[in-house]
């Protein structure tokens, strides 16, 4: 599936730590980087080269209630409306960028996907924290995509637990609305929730996955501080493309 479909990511996980800068072109991950909005015009580029080489890939884009708002995201839709590039873009819509409320930074519509569907896009909406529901949501668009239709748009609404940066108290919060969103919006508590109801897996199953998890992480932590700290000449590497 992922080898299908080619990607960039406005940033993973920048709360804890900052993952802006990850890529992965071997399974079709073009690179997240550390230019809000510059997912957009990337992911139509790839887009674009998937129409010409007629395969049916498909690609996604992955942008947040802040990246919406870059003049890039907007070039970028109308460019793949106009050339009906495969493309998906998601709207990751988690209220804040950086410290800013999307009450205040998107208008007063508040819906992002409205503004993809202006460019002439079909656009869908779903509850970001439902894994079943962006699985579903995400399916549709595919086949919408892959059926030569042009590009497409989704709005998620999900959340972010963490702040923008380790260590920022998320002082710009509402009084209890931290914890009325990790009560009400964790997407691996509803996750848990719906499963163990449907009994398609246990508690016990899903403990020993974290567990497994857990070691992952842990194994990967130990690796990193064993790890040979970086030399002088590290400085230059992957920093130039050698033809
Ligand atoms: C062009 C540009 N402007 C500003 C920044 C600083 N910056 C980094 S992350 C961020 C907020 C992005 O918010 P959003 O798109 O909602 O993504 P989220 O952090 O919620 O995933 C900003 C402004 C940047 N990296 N690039
Ligand atoms: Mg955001």
């Amino acid at each position: 599936m992922m080898k299908e479909i080619w990607g960039s990511r406005e940033g993973l996980c920048k709360g804890k730590g900052g993952s802006m800068h990850i890529a992965d072109v071997d399974v079709g991950m073009l690179g997240a980087n550390g230019i809000v909005g510059a997912g957009a015009p990337i992911a139509v580029g790839a887009a674009l080269a998937a129409k010409l080489d007629g395969k049916g890939k498909v690609a996604i884009t992955f942008s947040g209630d802040g990246a919406c708002n870059q003049g890039t995201t907007f070039e970028a839709m109308n460019m793949a409306v106009v050339t009906k590039a495969p493309c998906i873009f998601v709207f990751e819509n988690n209220h804040y960028s950086e410290h800013t409320g999307f009450e205040y930074a998107v208008g007063t519509q508040l819906d992002i996907a409205s503004r993809a569907e202006a460019f002439g896009m079909k656009v869908w909406r779903a509850d970001g924290t439902d894994f079943f529901a962006v699985h579903e949501t995400m399916r549709e668009l595919l086949d919408y995509v892959r059926a030569g239709n042009g590009p497409a748009a989704v709005e998620f609404d999900t959340e972010r637990f963490f702040g923008h940066f380790e260590g920022d108290p998320q002082r710009y919060r509402g009084e209890g609305e931290l914890d009325r969103i990790r009560e009400t919006r964790d997407c691996l508590k509803k996750f848990r929730a719906s499963v163990v109801s449907a009994k398609v897996l246990t508690d016990a199953d899903l403990d020993t996955i974290d567990a497994e998890v857990l070691d992952q992480i842990e194994a990967a932590v130990v690796a990193a501080r064993a790890a040979p700290r970086p030399t002088a000449e590290d400085v230059l590497a992957d920093v130039y493309v050698a033809y």
